[in-house]
């Protein structure tokens, strides 16, 4: 009997260990809306359209803070809007243009895989807060770095930052392209200029500055478009509703009688045991106490 149980158990941790699904990082797709920003640090309503791409993620499971990242594109740029909680943030004064003080970096392939980003059509685009120029490396980085914008504004809880990285003559988008992409925050946590946590959308990322490969994730140029809400005045109705006709027969409730004291039920009592041996014909009160 054990031996059977032993086995029944078996059978069910197989079938559910099989029930399991390990997606591997390419899997998981973030959509780009379509639609234009305005590179100013604050969140245009096109991005509301658009993935929540979250950056939690560390190989060794700390970190203090944390981003979230929308994208958009349009016909000639990517663009990226990054809203980073962050309680301790590089001083504009220590602030060095590279990832070592608070920053993000974005990385893209427009060519596929490589193990090495500075062969092919690929960016690691790194900018923060207080950056006075762009860092980085890749293919794509060297042509078009020169064209891309970046904007910042500090938040109450932390800073938020945007930017447009254009796509190049070499590449050509159109909606429904998926490239191999992911993020990372460098995390300056006590604001001494060197980086304390990397965290990024999956493990595994920590090559994505040097090799473009499998640990990646996707980012789909996808035709969704953000949908303003148009407010509709209300238009006045075609007639005013005809008032309420009144009830046609209106009943008058009638004032609820007093409630007995509640001694009187010995008088009652009294009152019925002289009238029934008198001959009198007692009518008691019960039908009315159902009247509404
Ligand atoms: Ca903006
Ligand atoms: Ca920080
Ligand atoms: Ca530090």
């Amino acid at each position: 009997m054990k031996k059977l149980f032993s086995i029944l158990l078996t059978v069910a941790l197989v079938a559910m260990l099989g029930a399991v699904v390990f997606a591997a990082n390419p899997d998981t797709k973030f959509k780009a809306v379509n639609g234009t920003a305005v590179v100013d640090g604050i969140k245009d309503e096109i991005y509301t359209a658009a993935d929540a791409i979250p950056v939690a993620v560390t190989e060794d499971g700390e970190m203090a803070g944390t981003a979230v990242v929308y994208a958009a594109w349009d016909d000639t740029n990517m663009y990226y809007f990054c809203e980073v909680t962050d309680p301790t943030v590089t001083p504009a004064d220590a602030c060095s243009s590279n990832y070592q003080s608070d920053s993000v970096e974005i990385y893209f392939s427009f060519e596929g895989y490589s193990d090495d980003i500075t062969t092919i059509n690929a960016g690691q685009y790194t900018i923060g807060p207080n950056f006075s120029a762009w860092a980085g490396r890749g293919g794509h980085w060297d042509n078009y770095v020169a064209d891309a914008k970046f904007a910042f504004v500090m938040t109450g809880k932390g800073w938020d930052i945007e930017m447009s990285i254009p796509f190049g003559s070499e590449y050509k988008v159109a909606a429904g392209n998926e490239v191999p992409f992911t993020v990372a925050f460098n995390d300056d946590a006590d604001g001494d200029a060197a980086r304390d946590y990397q965290p990024m959308i999956a493990t595994g990322q920590t090559s994505a500055w040097s090799v473009v490969d499998d640990n990646y994730n996707t980012l789909i140029f996808s035709d969704v478009k953000f949908e303003p809400v148009v407010e509709v005045e209300e238009a006045p109705a075609a007639e005013a509703p005809a008032a309420e006709a009144p009830a046609a027969e209106t009943v008058a409730e009638a004032p609820a009688a007093p409630a007995p004291a509640a001694q009187t039920g010995s008088s009652l009592l009294l009152f019925i045991a002289v009238a029934t041996a008198v001959g009198v014909p007692v009518i008691t009160t019960a039908a009315s106490k159902k009247r509404k």
